[in-house]
């Protein structure tokens, strides 16, 4: 019972990661999913909203400048790396395996 119940929690813990990007609710991850969600860690570093993450406000205000643009060509990149079935989309099994 209690086994049970650990596996179970396993498989929830993914399914609720997969549900904070999962906006349309169809169980599954699309590119433009990803992208959108992962790009609100782009918005909050934004911290001036100018569409650009200038050096000072990167994680330890270290790097070079990133555009909103060249991040999400980054996430998509890192979609069609996650994507191993080639399907244009993500499953929980998929979301959740340790990048390559
Ligand atoms: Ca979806
Ligand atoms: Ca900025």
């Amino acid at each position: 019972m209690l086994l049970a119940a650990s596996a179970t929690l396993a498989q929830d813990t993914r399914s609720a990661y997969l549900q904070m990007f999962d906006s349309d609710g169809d169980g599954r991850v699309s590119e433009a999913e990803y992208v959108a969600y992962m790009s609100r860690g782009f918005q909050a570093m934004d911290r001036n909203g100018d569409g650009i993450l200038e050096t000072d406000e990167l994680p330890g205000g270290r790097g070079r400048p990133i555009t909103l643009r060249e991040y999400q060509d980054n996430l998509r990149r890192q979609f069609h790396k996650l994507d191993r079935h080639h399907r244009g989309y993500l499953d929980a099994q998929e979301l959740t395996a340790p990048p390559r």
